[in-house]
């Protein structure tokens, strides 16, 4: 890279987005949208999630009020369906990784602002359940305190007045179309983390996509790199997850020479989709055999491009014989990296092996070699 585009670069401030890139709040929209549209006769089918994502709430209204030809005016609908949405703020949770960047640019004291097209009281509203969070910003703008909301780069232009910093360096967060368009219209750096999974052609106009929080690297941008990472890997809250083992879609042993333990997802989806997709290790316990260190993918497997997010275990060990049916329990306890695309399968295969090695390693350091005692490892459903 040259000297003068690693310089331009540089930031000392970032805005982040709220809906879908620090919050999860698009889980809340389908249940929201169901209880109000039965009213109606209608169901909510979350075809047209992307065309109300980063909207101000009056334009999303509008949206759906056309779409579902409600007989009711954009007004009517927003002051029904507002206190609907108001009542589930407390129970929307943060996004895998959006704590942690709070905290460590904070830490930092790297400047930061909030910016969302939501008003500033339903801001104010939503992130009060999330510990250190206002605190942390000094700047919080509504879509209701600027002329035009985003794709406007009115918002991101006025976080960066009130944060004294010049746009150019500004780095913007965000997860919809609307808001990396109005981060670029205010001439800002625009790391994209889109919140609808394959739709990357739509973002073609952000400095960077991401998959998820966790895979943001702030040195990119001159910013204080995350300490967390150790030996290729990111400790992660652990998390559970168990049942019976079936047959995946047959290339495991067959194309690769990676025998993966497919899980049922079945009454998992829900619990899939909180986490990214992307490349996770832990221990996998098997009731009559006993507890394996584990590499896994969770995804849609970019290189077979699936229909569906699936999560597959690679257990890392020679089994003589195959276990299909038999209960399987994991622990999750580190995340490695974001499901790539390779254009050969030598390459798939060849970072699939060196994931294994990372876990292999890293599952002997004592921070992640405890969990190899958890209980559910041990216990069967079956
Ligand atoms: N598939 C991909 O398309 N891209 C990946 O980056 C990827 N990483 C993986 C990492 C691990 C540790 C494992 C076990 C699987 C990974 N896979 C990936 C999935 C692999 O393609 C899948 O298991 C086979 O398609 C078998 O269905
Ligand atoms: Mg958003």
């Amino acid at each position: 890279m040259s000297v003068a585009s690693s310089l331009k670069k540089l930031v000392s401030g970032v805005i982040l987005d709220l809906d879908g890139t620090l919050l999860n709040t698009d889980a809340l929209v389908g249940g929201v949208m169901n209880v109000f549209l039965v009213k109606y006769g209608k169901q909510w089918d979350g075809r047209e999630v992307h065309k109300i994502l980063g909207k101000t709430h009056i334009e999303a209204s509008a949206v759906v009020v056309q779409e579902y030809g409600l007989p009711c005016s954009t007004e009517e609908f927003m002051s029904e369906i507002t206190p609907m949405f108001s009542e589930q703020w407390c129970k929307v949770k943060a996004l895998p990784g959006a704590s942690r960047l709070i905290k460590h640019l904070s830490d930092h004291k790297v400047p930061m602002a909030l910016a969302s097209n939501s008003s500033k009281a339903n801001i104010d509203a939503k992130i009060k359940f999330h510990q250190g969070w206002k605190e942390s910003f000094s700047v919080i703008i509504g879509g209701d305190e600027v002329r035009a909301g985003k794709p406007s780069p009115d918002i991101f232009l006025e976080a960066a007045n009130r944060l004294n910093i010049e746009p150019s360096h500004c780095l913007v967060i965000e997860d919809s179309v609307p808001g990396v368009t109005g981060g670029k219209a205010a001439g800002m750096q625009v790391v994209a983390v889109p919140s609808i999974p394959k739709q990357s052609d739509l973002f073609t106009a952000a400095d960077d996509l991401i998959n998820s929080l966790l895979d943001l690297h702030p040195e990119k941008w001159g910013l204080p790199p995350f300490e967390d990472w150790i030996e290729g890997t990111l400790p992660i809250e652990p998390w559970h997850i168990g049942g019976p083992v079936i047959k995946g879609y047959g290339r495991g042993s067959k194309v690769l020479g990676i025998p993966t333990a497919n899980l049922s997802t079945e009454g998992y989806s829900d619990l899939l989709s909180q986490y990214p997709s992307g490349v996770y290790f832990g221990w996998a316990g098997l009731s009559t055999r006993g507890i394996y260190k584990m590499a896994m993918s969770v995804g849609w497997n970019p290189y077979f491009n699936n229909n569906e997010k699936t999560i597959e275990p690679w257990l890392l060990h020679e089994f003589k014989d195959d276990f299909y049916g038999e209960d399987l329990r994991l622990v999750i306890v580190g995340y490695i990296r974001p499901e790539a695309n390779f254009s050969t399968l030598e390459s798939l295969i060849a970072k699939i092996h060196e994931d294994g090695r990372v876990a292999e390693k890293a599952l002997d350091l004592p921070l992640y070699s405890k969990y190899k005692d958890d209980p559910f490892l041990r216990s069967s459903s079956l």
